[in-house]
């Protein structure tokens, strides 16, 4: 017998993280469980992609320390103001993994300031439980398993991984490539509906499988929209395709 995932409804009784509830909400409002990843490397393609894909994503997600001409009043204020105007999350994609001291340093000070400007942050549990403390006022995702061949990520290590996220305040969910428990939620990145792989080790699925096989609550996607001739259309698509696939694993 197949199992049935749970719905975004379910999960808003049992995700009791502010952030987990702001994404749920939203993801139920504008009919999207789609995180665009946009990996671009200048402040003028980073807001001209979000102008596009705003209205259908739940949560941008960023490499703020890609972006060539970073500056927080040029990059970060017009930022904030598509995130409102849109109803979208900044999610900062850091994979921190250090001690929490320099964990806390990196998140706040520097040139790019997180804390300042991220809803959610993403965080390796490498440096164990009291790493994560730092992360006040903000959601934290963390790494339990990655996309890409050869990874480290074993069973072992997803087991001891996921005990952490599980029982950490500051942690409401998890980037994997497998079923997590279900009072976090679930980031997929590595999904394509067009290829299966980059040639630099990523390793894509399709929306209908992340979300049949793996039962994610959000898929990831980067190159298959902004690397699109029609950059709005194909976050569309993959918008719909994402909540069709939502829909059939319900
Ligand atoms: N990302 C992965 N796989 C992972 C983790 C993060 O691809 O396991 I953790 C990030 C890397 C990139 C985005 O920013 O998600 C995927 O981009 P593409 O859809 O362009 O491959």
């Amino acid at each position: 017998k197949e199992e049935k995932r749970i719905s975004y409804e379910d999960k808003l009784k049992i995700c009791e993280h502010s952030v987990a509830q702001k994404l749920l909400h939203i993801a139920i409002q504008k009919k999207s469980n789609l995180i665009v990843s946009a990996d671009v490397t200048t402040t003028a393609e980073l807001l001209k992609l979000v102008e596009l894909v705003g209205p259908h994503i739940v949560a941008l997600k960023t490499h703020i320390d890609i972006i060539s001409d970073f500056d927080s009043d040029q990059t970060i204020l017009p930022l904030k103001d598509l995130a409102a105007k849109y109803n979208f999350l900044l999610m900062e994609d850091r994979k921190f993994a250090d001690i929490g001291n320099t964990q806390e340093l990196q998140f706040s000070m520097g040139v790019f300031k997180i804390s300042n400007w991220a809803d959610l942050v993403t965080a390796q549990v490498i440096a164990g439980y009291d790493s994560l403390d730092c992360f006040r006022n903000v959601g934290v995702v963390a790494i339990l398993s990655m996309s890409s061949t050869g990874t480290l990520t074993d069973m072992e290590y997803r087991e001891q991984a996921v005990k952490i996220a599980v029982s950490h305040p500051n942690v409401f969910g998890g980037v994997a490539q497998n079923k997590i428990p279900n009072e976090l939620l679930l980031f997929t990145p590595g999904v394509n509906l067009a290829d299966s792989g980059d040639g630099k080790g990523q390793q894509y699925n399709t929306p209908e499988y992340v979300f049949k096989k793996l039962e994610t609550d959000f898929i990831i996607v980067g190159r298959g929209i902004y690397k699109s001739d029609d950059v709005e259309k194909a976050a569309l698509n993959y918008k719909i395709a994402g909540w069709n696939a939502y829909e059939n694993s319900l």
